[in-house]
């Protein structure tokens, strides 16, 4: 059995869509952010550092296995699954390159920028810039990418889905800064229509 222990952010929703995706059973755990519930004693058993997504899957011999972060989640159950992580090993490389470019680069970038263009009550523009660079540069690398390719990796893989959820919550913003780039507008469009990413990106129920 698995539970995630999720909310509505693209980190959590990376773990969702890939759920889906491998149509395995799970059942889900919103974390009341507000009221600190990922700072709690009993969630820091699942995620040390007390972020989401987190996962706990008990196995039919009453093993249990904690996966906390989202790229852990996404790349344990590629390798359990042998799915959406190409065999082949050019393919593989390309994979794993895209997947952590989206989850060290694009993630932290879009986090941070988040921060300190909306959260923070001081809007430091020199912060601003160096995260809005940083934004630009993964969407640069990406729209290059996906001139030559339909999906980052040639097939879709845990590639797409590391990047899709914070492209899908830029593509959300009036006068996105994605409307510069149509490559990685036309592989946005594409991933929605897929079923599983439309219900992943609905998990946590709001
Ligand atoms: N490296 C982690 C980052 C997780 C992360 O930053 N999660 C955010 C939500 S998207 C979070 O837990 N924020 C609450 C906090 O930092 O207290 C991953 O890829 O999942």
């Amino acid at each position: 059995m698995i539970t995630l222990y999720t909310f509505a952010t693209p980190n959590g929703r990376k773990a969702s869509i890939l759920l889906e995706e491998l149509g395995l059973a799970y059942t889900v755990h919103k974390l009341d952010v507000m009221a600190g519930e990922h700072r709690t004693a009993d969630y820091l058993k699942f995620s040390p550092i007390g972020k989401l997504p987190a996962l706990v899957e008990t196995t039919a011999d009453g093993k249990t296995c904690r996966l906390f972060g989202s790229g852990a989640i996404l790349l344990h159950y590629a390798e359990q699954t042998g799915q959406l992580l190409p065999i082949d090993v050019d393919a593989r490389a390309e994979c794993l390159s895209w997947f952590f470019m989206g989850i060290s680069d694009l993630g932290p970038a879009a986090v941070e920028m988040f921060r300190f263009s909306v959260r923070l009550p001081e809007k430091l523009p020199s912060a601003i810039d160096l995260f809005k660079g940083e934004l630009i540069r993964c969407y640069n690398a990406l729209d290059q990418r996906l001139s030559v390719v339909e999906y980052l990796a040639g097939e879709y893989s845990i590639a797409d889905i590391a990047c899709y959820p914070f492209i899908a919550a830029a593509a959300l913003s009036s006068g996105s800064l994605l409307d510069r780039f149509p490559n990685l507008k036309r592989w946005h469009d594409l991933l929605g229509t897929r079923p599983a990413v439309v219900r992943g990106m609905l998990v946590p129920e709001l």
